[in-house]
């Protein structure tokens, strides 16, 4: 069967849903595609943690309403070296911005309600995707939906089908710039239904390896440590994930921490990763497709908004005033983000990790870094304004 759009999405996770709402909104046609069900991407539990950034591009989605209503507001987070606790005020440092905990799962949940109320197209199950002559002005994707062969014809693809999607792909190998450090280890992460053990999130380096304290709600918490990139979930269960969780937080923490039964248990590897080629033809990149950050600096889906928030205003600027020359000013406005956001994810990870590789002096040199920033005003604003999330830049 033959179909026909302005704008091709592939993939529904957050960057491929709020981009779709956003256009919906704008009166600018969008289908969905996505490999997997929509009960298998609500089921990825991720993020945490929102820019002001972003939940102002939620908002404007319309998809908000929850989020506002139940997003946790931070002004501040915690940090621990070796036990000892510290805590950064982020207000103070940022014209009082600060973060909103709500989880990946709630923001992509709100955003699939608000797509089905305003009678947008998703088409889940979608398999085999492909697309086709993306250096033309009429590219077009097929794929296969209930054992049927599909045509979608559209103006612009935007590949938001995260790391191990098809639309990097479908550039030529040799036109794509990329670059990646993959670190020697994963986070192990454990979601459980019981009250956070501290009102901030608390990012935690000890010599065992890292630790984070995070959260959902009031009710239920998320913690993950530090384990070496060759452990399997097999090589670990939930007692002794606590007992390791314990010995890395501050004592007086570990004594308060209350335990219980894990809704959730996985291990994510770490990696850093950004794709320059964020356009080809009329393909576009946003999010995990493009870029991949270590979780350490809670930038994964805040860079994908951002992304969002610079295709969205393009895709108007194009359908409204014709305006296909701003088109190269994507990709430039996104890579000097995505790079600021890579390299305090980088930083932030270089400096809370234990690398088993470093000799003494790298960990004295590592512990010297920690105190300067944390005790410096100069230190605290830099982690401060990065944390709450650098400015959107406009498209001209
Ligand atoms: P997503 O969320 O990966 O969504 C991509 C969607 O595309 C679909 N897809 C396809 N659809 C059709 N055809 C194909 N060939 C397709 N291939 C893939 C997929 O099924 C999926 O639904 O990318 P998006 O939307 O760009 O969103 C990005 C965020 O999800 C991501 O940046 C963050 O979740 C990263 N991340 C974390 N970030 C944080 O800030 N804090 C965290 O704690 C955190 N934990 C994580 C994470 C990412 C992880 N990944 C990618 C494995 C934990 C994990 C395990
Ligand atoms: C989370 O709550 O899942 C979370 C929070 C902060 C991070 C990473 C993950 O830096």
């Amino acid at each position: 069967m033959n179909h026909k759009t302005k704008i091709a999405i592939i993939g529904a996770g957050p960057s491929g849903l709020l981009l779709g709402q956003l256009l919906t909104k704008a009166g600018i046609d969008n289908i969905i595609l996505e490999r997997q069900t929509g009960e298998y991407v609500l089921s990825r539990i991720r993020a945490g943690v929102l820019e002001q950034g972003t939940v102002s591009l939620i908002r404007e989605s319309g998809a908000g309403e929850r989020m506002d209503k139940e997003g946790l507001v931070h002004t501040g987070t915690d940090f621990s070296f070796q036990g000892e606790h510290f805590h950064i005020d982020l207000e103070p440092y940022t014209n009082g911005k600060h973060v909103v905990v709500y989880g990946q799962t709630e923001v992509t949940r709100d955003l699939m309600e608000a797509r089905e109320k305003t009678g947008g197209v998703t088409i889940y199950q979608a398999q085999n995707v492909e697309l086709h002559d993306i250096e033309s002005d009429a590219p077009y994707v097929t794929y296969q939906h209930e054992g049927e062969v599909h045509r979608l014809d559209c103006d612009y693809i935007a590949g938001c089908d995260g790391f191990h999607g098809v639309s990097r792909k479908s550039i030529p190998a040799d036109q794509l710039e990329e670059y990646e450090k993959v670190y020697p280890f994963g986070w192990l992460g454990l979601m459980s239904d019981t009250p956070p053990v501290n009102d901030e999130l608390v990012y935690c380096a000890h010599e065992r390896g890292f630790a984070l304290c995070s959260m959902r709600s009031p009710t239920r918490s998320r913690y993950y440590i530090q384990v070496p990139d060759t452990d399997k979930i097999e090589d670990w269960n939930e007692e002794k994930f606590w007992d390791e969780l314990k010995r890395r937080i501050p004592p007086e923490m570990a004594e308060r921490l209350v335990t219980g039964p894990a809704i959730e248990m996985s291990i994510a590897p770490l990696r850093s990763y950004v794709c320059e080629t964020m356009q080809y033809g009329r393909v576009f990149l946003l999010g995990d497709a493009a870029h991949i950050v270590p979780p350490t600096g809670a930038k994964g889906l805040n860079l994908a908004a951002s992304d969002v928030d610079t295709a969205y205003r393009l895709f108007v600027k194009i359908y409204e005033d014709d305006r296909t020359d701003l088109i190269p000013r994507y990709q430039e406005i996104c890579l000097a983000r995505t790079w600021k956001a890579v390299r305090f994810s980088w930083w932030m990870t270089m400096l809370l990790h234990r690398f088993h590789s470093a000799g003494r002096f790298d960990f004295r040199a590592q512990q010297a870094e920690f105190d300067y920033f944390i005790h410096s005003e100069a230190g605290r604003a830099t982690i401060a304004e990065n944390y709450v999330g650098l400015p959107f830049e406009a498209l001209e």
